[in-house]
């Protein structure tokens, strides 16, 4: 009975302070030996050391509290690329963990050049000028007065993947695949925005440039700015988090992360691209004749299966739900296929709605597994027609320089004792 008033005024045993106790000595250690300090840190002050009662309708439930926080038995966390610093640096969404096709905000993968910028909304400011006939500068309020639209887009960094060319790397799906997540994005349309400002005749392409130290700039055809393009500052029902851009950012349906220009402060209207560092020296892909693919916008199709997937082991033969993710950057999913044997056969999964543009789409497969060794796949195919590449027809094409840009089909083998591992097939 203990726990159903506020521990600190009525609580006569010491158990709870003895519990604080541990948790701060386990964050200690837990931070000592992490890359990422916070998040560690967050993350053991969830330790469920207190054991949940055996029938919690004896007790009375927890306060009300004014923001919420997911239950403390769920351990899911994103995971830090071991880079040399913090601040240029990635972290992975839990892909395996993820239900539905909605990613937690709190659980979008990160990628940051120069760390996440404190910016006061209040004083925020974006500009818009360069080849246009009204140059504006805007504050958050008069953007959020502006008629909004709710969409839910995926964002990749074209990065994803990119340790698995030559040889199985990552451990599970959170490595190989993470650098991609989803969310529902609302702002204004971009398209909006230069309509205001009057696009003058020969204006074909803008430079977005957002307010970090890194000054991350991405030059943007007009075309694209035109059709589909938000400046966001909702992320799945709130505002923006830091890590994602707040408090305003571009989202760019469909193209590589890196033009997706966070801590947005400024669009240059201009007549042709600023070949900024960003889609010169990072974010082409060299191929095998020395020549470099350049402004390579539109993520390829791809999907993953993310259960069962690296690092899980199936308690023995029976039933499972095969399940996973697709999305395409040209558009919708038509279709997803699971094989259990290397690719040698193939069987439609089931594609569960809503099957939407430039999202991830959940997909589902029945599967008796008999114990025997086998090896799982996805292949997906969008509405354009174009049907994921096994990895060895991409690299044909690609070669092996290639960073960005691995959309092939990831193999996943299951061993008769049920260890699941990252495989080439
Ligand atoms: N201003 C700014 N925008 C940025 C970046 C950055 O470092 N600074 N990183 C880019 C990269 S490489 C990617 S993949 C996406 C990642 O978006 P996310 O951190 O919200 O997942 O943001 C892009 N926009
Ligand atoms: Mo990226």
């Amino acid at each position: 009975m203990a726990t159903a008033t506020p521990p600190e005024s009525t609580s006569p045993e010491p158990s709870r302070r003895r519990f604080l106790k541990r948790v701060t000595t386990l964050g200690a250690v837990v931070v000592a030996g992490a890359a990422r300090p916070e998040v560690a840190g967050a993350q053991s002050g969830a330790a469920p050391e207190r054991p949940a009662p055996d029938d919690p309708t004896k007790e009375l439930g927890a306060p009300i509290r004014p923001y919420g926080e997911r239950a403390r038995f769920e351990k899911a966390v994103r995971q830090q690329f071991p880079t040399k610093t913090n601040e240029s640096s990635w972290t992975f969404t839990p892909l395996q963990d993820s239900r539905g096709i909605i990613t937690p905000s709190s659980l979008h993968f990160e990628r940051h050049h120069a760390g996440v910028p404190d910016i006061d909304p209040a004083k925020h400011r974006l500009m818009i000028h360069g080849m246009v006939d009204r140059p504006m500068i805007l504050t958050m309020d008069e953007i959020r007065r502006l008629p909004s639209v709710s969409r839910i887009y995926f964002v990749e960094c074209s990065g994803n993947s990119l340790t698995e060319w030559a040889k199985p790397a990552a451990k599970g799906v959170q490595g190989t695949h993470g650098l991609t997540s989803c969310s529902e994005w609302t702002g204004v349309l971009l398209s909006l925005l230069l309509k205001e400002a009057g696009v003058q005749k020969g204006a074909t392409w803008l430079v977005a440039e957002g307010a970090d130290a890194a000054v991350m700039t991405r030059s943007i055809p007009m075309k694209k700015a035109m059709d589909d393009i938000l400046v966001a500052y909702g992320q799945n029902g709130e505002a923006i988090r830091p890590e994602q851009g707040y408090p305003l950012r571009i989202v760019i349906p469909g193209w590589e992360g890196n033009t997706q220009v966070k801590w947005l402060r400024r669009i240059k209207v201009v007549d042709k691209p600023y070949m900024t560092r960003e889609e010169t020296s990072k974010y082409t892909d060299l191929m095998p004749d020395g020549t470099a693919r350049q402004f390579t916008f539109e993520m390829e199709a791809k999907s993953v299966i993310t259960n069962p997937s690296g690092g899980q082991k199936l308690p023995g033969p029976g039933f499972f739900e095969v399940t996973g993710l697709a999305w395409s950057g040209r558009g919708k999913i038509r279709s997803v296929e699971v094989s259990t044997d290397g690719g040698k056969s193939w069987k439609p999964a089931q594609l569960q709605e809503p099957v939407l543009r430039f999202a991830h789409v959940r997909f589902r497969f029945p599967w008796k597994w008999d114990g025997q060794e086998a090896i799982l796949q996805s292949r997906c195919t969008d509405e354009t027609g174009y049907v994921q590449p096994q990895l060895a027809d991409l690299v044909k094409i690609r070669g092996v320089n290639s960073v960005y840009h691995l959309n092939a089909i990831q193999s996943w083998k299951v061993t008769a004792g049920g260890e699941v591992s990252n495989v080439h097939a």
